[in-house]
Formats: structure tokens, C-alpha cells, sequence
């Protein structure tokens, strides 16, 4: 197979399904050709309709079964194709050809998710988001379905429902919805300490991040990699954006969700659709079977990450994003991931969370997408050829020949035969398991608090700030007392400088104790003393990668930036800035008091890419505001122009200017920051390249209580 077609060998194989009406006549279903889809057929102009009429029925029909049910978590999605490339052959750990053979390139389609909210709901929410990878290898289809987040809230699939109910909306009254900040589920988590760690990373900026395009993706499970020999190594997958990994602030969130719901399903969209083409590289964490036991925590725990300390991600390829879905049902919605879809070379653990999952993936197909048949659909087939003797059932496409569908069969000459493993036949790794039938947990499983509280230390002080903030605005939503006492006397055990600050926003104490044991989610036989708090271990102080600010790249590829500009603007100084910008793969938006063009000093028209009234700042990663005193003058006296800048600065962004349009700028705080790293007046497009590269001047928080937006 050439290379062109490697890489297009799932757009190759979607094309036989995609239909383009251009130029062609309308038909109903059954290929007849249709007159007239505005009037149905009557007896006599005004009535009465006639049940004749098929082309009524059938349009009507066909949007009366429209939807599917959403998914029962992860509904709210959106997706991109793309392919994934090897930088070097793994065969020392594994067989499956995705890792060993680096000429390929693999095709992938990526889904990404908000995990508590309905298909309609805000992008927005603070959440976990789903990063779920379908790569199509030549051994067939290989999922790698994570989160943005490399822990889990539990240890056992049997707790996931109790999970989920808690924190989807309220069934009496269906409330709140894409939000975790409600009593029930606090009641659950202040019962089931083993959620600790990852509800820590949910209060922190990972839960809002900036572009799906700037989070991390983790496999969360330890799985194993075999090689050709049979041996088995453990491995994490991770997934690191050359985009940087970059949040936003809360206040910002909640004023995203009016300005633009779909703020993140329209920023994959437009990048892929300019050329931009978000990319991760694969990494891997590998420890030797051997190993196992070296830790201070089980690796068949999902609520427990390995610090990247203690083993290096060793980083084996990259995934580019370059092509967006030609229809989203078809394919976004339609597309079914599942972690038990595995290539030879990979395989699974006995974590009991993983265990569960393998169940309960094809299980909601059935219900979601209607047929064992699902596999069928474009988005989901492999692109290798598949034979066995599964046969029927609803919607079936394939047209098996022959008469056999059995096996052994010998008139069908055997087939379709079996592979050996040296064919490339899957056979699952040879673990020895010598143990007793159990319902019961691992006391390896049982220290609910080391890692929240080194991922808490691991924080800049800003980052410790937001989460304390976001603890204190969801318990404050919560209306149960004893579930806010709970909380607080937990959070205390993680650390005592959190709870405080918590505590004080609550206007509470943190209680001395507690009625009832701390952990009640075990079964009535299990020694819940042995989750009590306390058993805190300090196995390493900080982890640096468990924050933000060690994950900043130097690119500004993709930041949004607003040019305000008003009729007359400094033509020439504007537009070196918006080139060394666009130089350096940035977006420039130029929003002006009113939509149409724009004219600059020279009477040159600019297409104006947002009027201010259809816009707000927290759609933007930075604001430069052109020169020119006419353009000052007319930013002046535009409404929201002055709220636009003072709400950038409110939220640590960087504000360039150009000392011309003083006029403009003395209405807003801008003034007020002069000496601040990233406000710039009159200096050079590198210096504003530099501050967007950092994101924020989060030094500026302190003092930006005094903006009153
Ligand atoms: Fe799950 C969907 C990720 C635990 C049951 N899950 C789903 C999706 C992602 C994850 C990204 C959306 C896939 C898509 O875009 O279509 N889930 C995870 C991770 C977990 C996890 C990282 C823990 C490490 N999930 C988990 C458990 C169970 C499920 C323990 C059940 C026992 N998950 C489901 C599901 C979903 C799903 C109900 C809903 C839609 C679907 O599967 O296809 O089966």
C-alpha cells in the first residue's frame, strides 16, 4: 500500500457511504422522483389530506424517529479525523504494528466530551472532558478511550451508576444540569473518600480548559504492551498538545456560556478548518512486570497516577488532527469507542475499574445505536477486512454468501480459518491467577489521600487559589449541612491551608470529627477503619507536571486576539502587528464599534470580523488596541468597548496598545496597570508574541478586584 493511501485509508473507505446532492434531482427513499415537498396531497385545496400520500408519510416518518438516545454519559461531543505517526518501533514491548512499524500512519477519529451535561448542554461546564482516540491499525480497530485526567473518582465499575446518579441533574426536578455543584453529589463524594483525588483535579483550572486542543489526554488504567516473545510490560498512556495545556478562569467560564455556547466545539472546528492542525504526542510510562510491587500504591488502582518522577513518560509518536466530520450524526455521534477494543500487543489488567468497562461499552451500543450490528456503521468498521460467522439482526448491511456460519465446517472449506499468533491471531497474555472468589476490596486500594494532597502541593500559589475558590463555590451551592461538614473535614485531611480557606467561604468551622466512619461506600463486612483518614504517605513532596504552569509551550499557534479598531485607525502599525501575529500562527480578529468594513488612516477597507455587540472579551486570549486618534474616538464612544479591555485585564490577559489611542485606553483600568508585564504600550509585536505565549499574568490577580466587571 503507498504511503497516500495509508493515510487515507478510513476517508478512502467513509467515501462509499458519503452522499453530495449537488446538482442532483430530489427523490424519496425509494428513488422516486419528487414534484413538490412543500404541499401535501388533499382532496381538494383546503382538505382533506389524504393517507395516500406516500411522500408525506415517509418525510414525516423519517422525523419522527430522528434521534437517538444521547449517550448515558459523554453526550455532549465533538470530533475530528486525523492520523497518528510512530517516531520509533516499540517491539521490545510490544507486537501491535501501531508501535512497531514507523512507516505508517495510522488513521484515527477523536472524540472529545464533557461528561455530566446532556447533547445541548455548555461546552463550558466544569467537568472531566472524554479524549477518546479510535485509531483504524491494520490489525484492526484499537481504542484508547480517556480523560483529560489521569485518575478516576473510583476504584470499582460496580460504583460507577451510584457515581453518575449522583451527579447528573436531581431526578425530582432534572437540576442542575452540566453541573457537579449540587447536594447529591456531595453526599455521594463526602461518602466515598476513594473519589478524593480526581474531584481535587475537578476543582482545579484542568476542568475549564481553554481549547480541547490545550488539555492532556490519559489511558487512566494501567494496561499492558506485549511483545512478540509473550512478555508483558505495564504502561500509562499519555497524551501531551504541542498546543500548550491552558485554562481559563472561572468568572470567564460562567460568562462563556452566554457569549458562546459551543466556545469549544467552534475552536476545534475553525483551527482544523484554517490549516491549524492540533497535534499530541503519544508517551507512554512502561514499567516492567517485575516491578509491580515497587510502589507506594497499587498500579491496578485508576485513582492513583504514577508521578511522572518516579517513572518518565517516554514519548513514541504524534497524532495530528486535520480533518473535520462531514456530518455530525453520522459520524460524531454515531462513532461507538470501547476500551475492550484491543489490537495483538496490547492488552488488559486486572484493574477492577477497566474489568467493568469491558462490559459496558458494547452493552450501550445495544440501547444507544439500536443492534449488535453497530460495528457496520461508516464511522465504526475497521479497515482491515473482517469474517466470522456472526450473522442477522437489525439493520444488518453486509451480505454474507455461502451456506455455512458455523464452525468447524468443511463445506465452506473451513473458512474463514483461525489465525496462529504468529498470523497475527490475538491471544490474551498467560497471567497466572491462583486466588479465592472474593467480593471485597484491596487494602492496597485503601489510602484515599496521598495523592490529592501531593497533587494540591504540586500547585502554584494562583492555581491552589482557583482551587479553593471552586471547592468554596460548589459546597456553597450545596444546601445540606451536614454534607458541607463532611466535606470541610475532609478536604481538611488533605490539607489543613485548603479547608480554611474553604471553611471561611463558607463561613464555617471545620468540624474535630465527624458522625459515622468517613468512608461508607464499602460493603457491610469490610473494615471501613482502614480508609479512615490519617494514613496520609508523603512519597514524594511536589510532581511538577501536576501543574499548569510547567506545561506552557512558547507558541502562540491558534490564541485568539482582538484588534479593536475604529474607523481611522493607524493603518500601518496595526497591520505589522496583526502580520507578525498571524506570522506566528495567531488568529486575529478585528472587532470594531459595528460590523461591514472598517477604514484605517490610509481610507484602506478591512473586513471587520466582529462587531463589538456580537462579541465579549472572554472569547479572546488577548486585546490589542490599534492607534489612531479618530479610531480613538470612535472606540470611545462605542458601548462595551471600555467593559471589553477592563474585562481582559480582570482576567490576566495581555493588553497591548498603542499610545495613540490614549484617549480610548484613559476610560478603562489599563492606566492603573502601566507597570505591569503584560500590558504593553508602544512596544515591538515580539513582546506581545512573548506575553501570549504565557498565557496570563496571573501576578495581576491581587490587584483586580477593583475592575468592577
Ligand atoms: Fe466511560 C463513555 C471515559 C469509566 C461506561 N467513557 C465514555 C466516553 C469516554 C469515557 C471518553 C465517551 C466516548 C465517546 O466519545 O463516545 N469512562 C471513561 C474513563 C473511565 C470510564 C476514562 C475510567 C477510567 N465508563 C467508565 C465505567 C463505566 C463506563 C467504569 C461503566 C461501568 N462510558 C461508559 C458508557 C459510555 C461511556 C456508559 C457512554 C457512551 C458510551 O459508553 O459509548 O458505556
Amino acid at each position: 500500500m503507498s504511503d497516500e493511501k495509508k493515510e487515507n485509508a478510513k476517508s478512502q473507505d467513509l467515501k462509499a457511504n458519503t452522499k453530495n446532492a449537488e446538482g442532483k434531482t430530489m427523490t424519496t427513499n425509494q428513488g422516486v422522483k419528487v414534484n413538490d415537498t412543500n404541499n401535501s396531497l388533499k382532496a381538494g385545496e383546503r382538505g382533506a389530506s389524504l393517507l395516500e400520500d406516500f411522500i408525506l408519510r415517509e418525510k414525516i416518518t423519517h422525523f419522527d424517529h430522528e434521534r437517538i438516545p444521547e449517550r448515558i454519559v459523554h453526550a455532549r461531543g465533538s470530533g475530528a479525523h486525523g492520523y497518528f505517526e510512530l517516531y520509533e518501533g516499540l517491539e521490545e514491548y510490544t507486537r501491535a504494528g501501531i508501535f512497531t512499524d514507523t512507516s505508517r500512519k495510522t488513521p484515527v477519529f477523536v472524540r472529545f466530551s464533557t461528561v455530566a451535561g446532556s447533547k445541548g448542554s455548555a461546552d463550558l461546564a466544569r467537568d472531566v472532558r472524554g479524549f477518546a482516540v479510535k485509531f483504524y491499525t491494520e490489525e484492526g480497530i484499537f481504542d484508547l478511550v480517556g480523560n483529560n485526567m489521569p485518575i478516576f473518582f473510583i476504584q470499582d465499575a460496580m460504583k460507577f451508576p451510584d457515581l453518575i446518579h449522583s451527579v447528573k441533574p436531581e431526578p425530582d426536578r432534572e437540576i442542575p444540569q452540566a453541573a457537579s455543584a449540587h447536594d447529591t453529589f456531595y453526599d455521594f463524594v463526602s461518602h466515598t473518600t476513594e473519589t478524593l483525588h480526581n474531584h481535587i483535579w475537578v476543582m482545579s483550572d484542568r476542568a475549564i480548559p481553554r481549547s480541547l486542543r490545550m488539555m492532556e489526554g490519559f489511558g487512566i488504567h494501567t494496561f499492558r504492551l506485549v511483545n512478540a516473545e509473550g512478555k508483558s510490560h505495564f504502561v500509562k498512556f499519555h497524551w501531551k498538545p504541542l498546543q500548550g495545556t491552558h485554562s481559563i478562569t472561572w468568572d470567564e467560564a460562567v460568562k462563556i456560556h452566554g457569549a458562546d455556547a459551543d466556545f469549544h466545539r467552534r475552536d476545534l472546528w475553525d483551527a482544523i478548518d484554517s490549516g491549524q492542525f492540533p497535534e499530541w504526542e503519544l508517551g507512554m510510562q512502561i514499567v516492567p512486570e517485575e516491578d509491580e510491587h515497587k510502589f507506594d500504591f497499587d498500579l491496578l488502582d485508576p485513582t492513583k497516577l504514577i508521578p511522572e518522577e518516579m517513572v518518565p513518560v517516554k514519548i513514541v509518536g504524534k497524532m495530528t488532527l486535520n480533518r473535520n466530520p462531514d456530518n455530525f450524526f453520522a459520524e460524531t455521534e454515531q462513532v461507538a469507542f470501547h476500551p475492550g477494543h484491543v489490537v495483538p500487543g496490547i492488552d488488559f489488567t486486572n484493574d477492577p475499574l477497566l474489568q467493568g468497562r469491558l462490559f459496558s461499552y458494547t452493552d450501550t451500543q445495544l440501547s444507544r445505536l439500536g443492534s449488535p450490528n453497530f460495528h457496520e456503521i461508516p464511522i465504526n468498521r475497521p479497515v482491515n477486512e473482517t469474517h466470522n460467522n456472526q450473522r442477522d439482526a437489525h439493520m444488518r448491511m453486509t451480505i454474507n454468501k455461502g451456506k455455512t456460519a458455523y464452525f468447524p465446517n468443511s463445506i465452506g472449506g473451513g473458512c474463514p480459518h483461525l489465525a496462529k499468533m504468529a498470523e497475527g491471531g490475538f491471544t490474551s497474555y498467560e497471567e497466572r491467577i491462583d486466588a479465592k472468589k472474593v467480593r471485597a476490596r484491596s487494602e492496597s486500594f485503601s489510602d484515599h489521600y496521598s495523592q490529592p494532597a501531593l497533587f494540591y502541593r504540586s500547585l502554584t500559589d494562583w492555581e491552589k487559589e482557583h482551587v479553593a475558590d471552586a471547592y468554596t463555590f460548589e459546597l456553597g451551592k450545596c444546601t445540606y449541612e451536614h454534607i458541607k461538614k463532611r466535606m470541610l473535614y475532609i478536604i481538611n485531611q488533605i490539607d489543613d491551608e485548603l479547608a480554611s480557606k474553604v471553611a471561611e467561604g463558607l463561613g464555617m468551622d471545620i468540624p474535630k470529627k465527624i458522625d459515622g466512619p468517613v468512608n461508607q461506600a464499602l460493603g457491610a463486612d469490610d473494615d471501613v477503619e482502614k480508609h479512615q483518614p490519617g494514613k496520609k504517605k508523603n512519597y514524594l513532596e511536589k510532581s511538577e507536571a501536576l501543574s499548569l504552569t510547567h506545561l506552557k509551550t512558547d507558541s502562540i499557534a491558534t490564541r485568539k486576539i482582538a484588534f479593536l479598531v475604529g474607523d481611522g485607525f493607524d493603518g500601518e502599525a496595526t497591520m505589522k502587528m496583526k502580520d507578525a501575529l498571524e506570522k506566528e500562527h495567531a488568529m486575529v480578529h478585528l472587532v470594531a464599534p459595528h460590523g461591514g468594513k472598517v477604514k484605517c488612516d490610509h481610507d484602506k477597507e478591512h473586513d471587520v470580523d466582529a462587531a463589538i455587540m456580537t462579541t465579549e472579551s472572554v472569547l479572546y486570549d488577548a486585546v490589542y488596541i490599534a492607534g489612531g486618534e479618530k479610531s480613538a474616538k470612535a472606540l470611545s464612544n462605542a458601548p462595551k468597548t471600555v467593559k471589553f479591555v477592563n474585562e481582559a485585564l480582570k482576567h490576566c490577559k495581555v493588553v497591548s496598545a498603542n499610545s495613540s489611542a490614549e484617549e480610548f485606553y484613559s476610560h478603562t483600568f489599563l492606566k492603573d496597570f502601566k507597570d505591569d508585564k503584560a500590558v504593553l504600550i508602544d512596544q515591538s509585536p515580539a513582546d506581545f508574541v512573548k506575553q501570549i505565549a504565557a498565557h496570563r499574568n496571573w501576578d495581576r490577580r491581587k490587584q483586580v478586584d477593583q475592575i468592577p466587571v
